[in-house]
């Protein structure tokens, strides 16, 4: 077995609390498309152009028309063989005594679906909506102000919109059509662009950042903050940081271990016990 994999499994096997950090590229092979890469823009949209709080202000049915297609992509898909590792590591990890957390900027919930049961969502979920107030500061200090909604279109007006190929640059649905409640106006409860992060989801992603004694990165960027400075983070305290992703990216230089491939086909082999 190559060296570097042989090193990596032998610290995996030892280590006593693994954070792994996860995005977009995980769940590149479920058949999402990930932000940046090749089907990342939606109509002639990034989602530099979307997931802003101005952005759903000035078209909210566009906004809603993009995230109603992301769930419906979403609902198809299935957790694949990253996600899969990822959770049955998890499980060990559990079952040894040992610590496992994933810190995912995903919004799928594929962890979850694959078994994954300590998942820490930092952008939120594409299931769960709240009212669109600008400047909201989340959802913490008013727990009742976030629920989940699965309603597949979760409004009749939504139902055959959102396909990407349309050329229409403008939502076509009335907004007193999109989803409400109580008179209200609802947006999906994740975080947009120069919006805060949920200081409880912050507090514990820190926590988990100073107590690991290994941290793996896994598709992702590194191009958005607060999570693009996590690696170098852990790094300083000489803490190894493990990477796997398909293209290189800015983090790559802070990591010990740099896998470059699909992590699909690499976190199954990275993360199986030392006996197989
Ligand atoms: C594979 C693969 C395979 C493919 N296997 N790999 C400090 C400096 C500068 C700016 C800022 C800063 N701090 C904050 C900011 C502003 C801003 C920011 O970061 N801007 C940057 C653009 C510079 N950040 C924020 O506003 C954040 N808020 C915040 O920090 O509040 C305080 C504050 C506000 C304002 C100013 C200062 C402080 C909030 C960020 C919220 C990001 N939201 C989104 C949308 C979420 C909802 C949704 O999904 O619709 O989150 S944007 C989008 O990017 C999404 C993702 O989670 C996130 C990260 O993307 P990710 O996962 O890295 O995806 P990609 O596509 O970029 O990369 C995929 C990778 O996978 C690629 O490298 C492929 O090669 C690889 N890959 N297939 C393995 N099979």
């Amino acid at each position: 077995m190559e060296e570097k994999m042989k090193a990596f499994r032998e610290l995996v096997n030892q280590a006593k609390h693994v954070v792994f950090l996860t995005g977009a590229g995980i769940s590149a092979e479920s058949g999402i498309p990930t932000f940046r890469g090749e089907g990342g823009l939606w109509r002639v949209y990034s989602a530099f152009d979307l997931a802003t709080f101005p952005a759903f202000r000035k078209d909210p049915s566009l906004v809603w028309e993009f995230y109603h297609y992301r769930r419906e992509v979403v609902s198809r898909s299935s957790p694949n063989p990253g996600h899969v590792a990822l959770a049955d590591f998890q499980r060990r990890c559990q079952s040894e005594g040992r610590a496992c957390t994933i810190i995912t900027q995903n919004i799928d919930r594929l962890h979850q679906a694959a078994g994954a049961s300590d998942v820490v969502e930092m952008h939120g979920s594409l299931w769960l909506v709240k009212r669109a107030v600008e400047g909201d500061a989340h959802f913490v200090e008013q727990p009742n102000v976030v629920w989940e909604d699965r309603t597949m279109p979760i409004v009749p007006a939504l139902a055959g919109k959102g396909s990407p190929q349309e050329l229409s640059t403008h939502g076509s649905v009335p907004v007193a059509e999109l989803p409400h409640r109580d008179g209200a106006l609802l947006r999906p409860a994740v975080v947009w662009f120069g919006e805060s992060l949920d200081p409880t989801v912050l507090q514990r992603i820190y926590e988990e950042l100073d107590k690991c004694d290994l941290f793996v990165t896994v598709g992702t960027s590194g191009t958005v903050h607060p999570a693009a400075g996590f690696a170098a983070k852990v790094a300083e305290r000489g803490v190894p940081v493990a990477l796997v992703n398909l293209d290189p990216t800015s983090v790559d230089d802070v990591c010990r271990f740099v896998f470059q491939g699909k992590s699909g086909e690499l976190l199954p082999k990275m993360l199986a016990p030392l006996e197989s």
